[in-house]
Order: C-alpha cells, then structure tokens, then sequence
C-alpha cells in the first residue's frame, strides 16, 4: 500500500488474526465532508501509544496484525459497497476479524452484508439511529445503516446504544430499531446499556460499530454531525471490553480531520482500535 501504515499492522495478510482496511468515502455527508481523510489521519495517530498494552499483559503485535490499505475511492454508495465486500468479504470468509476505518459510516452495510446473516449481531455505538429506509435518494446513506443491517441479520439482532437524535419517522413505526439513548446510559451506566443490547440478541457475535459522534463532541469534536450530550470515551473504552469474547469484528466511522484542528479524535479512534485489538488478543489467548 501506499502511505502510512497502522502501528505494528505489519504482517503479512495470510498470517494475520486481525486486517485493518480504510474506506476513504464521505459522498452522501449530509452536513460536514472530510471523513475521507480520516484512515490516513488515524493511522498517524496510531503511532501515539505506547506499544505494550499494560493492563491487558499485551503487546501491540498480540494479535498479528496486516494493514490492507485503502479500498477505492467511488462516487456512488453502491459502488463503494461492492469494492467493501469485495475488500472485506474473504476476511470475513476466512475467520479474520475485521477493523474498518470509515469513511462515512455506511460504509459497514457492506461488512455486515457480508457476515453469514444468521451468526451475526450489530451493536453500534451512535449519536443517531441512522434506521432511514432510504435518505437523499439512496438507501445506503449513512442514515441507513442499522435499517440496511436489520435487512440482513434480523431487526432483533441491532442495537445502537448512546442515540440522541432520531427522527419522527424512524420512531412512529412498527419496526424500531433497538436502542438505548444516551440519557438512559447517563442514568443507569454503561454496563446496565451493553448488557441490554447483548441480552436482546440472538446471535452470539457481535459486530461493533463506533460513531465518533457517539462520543461527546466535547472529546470527539472532529466530526461531520457533532450532537451534544455524548457518551464519554470511558463509556465506549468499556463498552469494548464488555462485549469481550462476542466480539467478532469492530470499526470506527465518521472522524473527520478538517473538522479536527488538534488531531484529538482521530487520536481517540486509535485508541478506541488499540482497545479492540487488545481485545481480541485476550480472546486469542484463551
Ligand atoms: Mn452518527
């Protein structure tokens, strides 16, 4: 590949327990474009952390990691999601856990799609429901994400937990997508919220999505859609580790560098993939 590399991503993609891909596609941004930009920006900020994950007993090389690069670049929504499962696909396929750097975040309708819809569940962590059947003449926009998801895997087997935006016609239906507001993490904790959306599923893997704008603006101000009264970065570091063994897969979306001076969130995206990776090791290892 051309460019940077995430830190330590190294191996070669045959050895690897998990593959790193970047999805450079921000055409359908309703509000603020440059998520574009974000897997160069967060594979830069990659190279912020200490390489020894002390309070997992880990190295950052624990599990092996292959960085994949970068699909291509497309205008259309749908075309992007045919070069994702072209990209994503034989990972999946192989056993490989995945890690996707948006990019918009309907780049993960593709991921998703290309799970075995029986073995799979979907948690996203999200300011908005993003449950649209279809939005600005498409239905793979960024505000069709968990609609698209339930398409494929079941409706029982969503839940997009830190929501604080949803529009009228996504809740005055019979099929809502499930979730847990922010304010309901507020008031009963990040543990009370994750354990029900893992309760609710009937799948045992678990897919996780991270929203940057899930996260309060206040610590993740670099982002197309900021909302205020987000999760905190300890809420989601937890959340991670919470869904623990179940976890089969796991990106971050919708940083958006123009939009962050200081570089602080896509530092927080690293994390947040270091956290993951940190994760799977553990699982790994058992
Ligand atoms: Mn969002």
């Amino acid at each position: 590949m051309y460019g940077v590399t995430y830190a330590d991503a190294d191996a070669e993609y045959n050895d690897a327990d998990a593959v790193i891909f970047g999805v450079p596609y921000d055409h359908t941004a309703s509000f603020k474009a440059g998520a574009r930009e974000a897997p160069t920006a967060v594979r830069r900020a990659s190279y912020n952390f200490e390489e020894f994950h002390f309070e997992h007993g880990l190295d950052q090389n624990q599990p092996v990691v292959c960085d994949y690069g970068n699909c291509d670049d497309f205008i259309l929504p749908e075309d992007m999601i045919e070069e994702v499962k072209f990209a994503v696909g034989p990972c999946i396929r192989e056993g490989k856990f995945p890690i996707v750097i948006g990019g918009e975040h309907s780049a993960t309708i593709p991921v998703i799609q290309s799970f075995d819809s029986k073995k799979i569940a979907l948690m996203t962590i999200d300011a908005h429901l993003d449950s649209r059947d279809e939005y600005m003449g498409t239905p793979n926009s960024h505000a069709c994400v968990t609609r698209r998801a339930a398409d494929h895997i079941g409706i029982e087997n969503c839940c997009a937990v830190g929501v604080r935006a949803i529009g009228r016609e996504e809740l005055e239906r019979d099929d809502v997508i499930p979730h847990v507001t922010a304010f309901e993490v507020f008031d009963h904790g990040i543990e009370w919220a994750v354990k029900k959306a893992l309760d609710g599923f009937k799948a045992d893997k678990v897919y996780l999505s991270i929203d940057i704008d899930g996260i309060d603006p206040a610590y993740a101000p670099g982002t197309g859609t900021p909302e205020p009264f987000g999760l905190t970065p300890y809420d989601v570091k937890k959340a991670i580790n919470l869904v623990g063994d179940r976890l089969a897969g796991f990106d971050v979306m919708e940083i958006c560098p123009p939009a962050d001076p200081s570089g602080i969130t896509s530092v927080l995206g690293a994390r947040l993939i270091n956290e993951a990776l940190a994760v799977l090791g553990k699982n790994l290892r058992q």
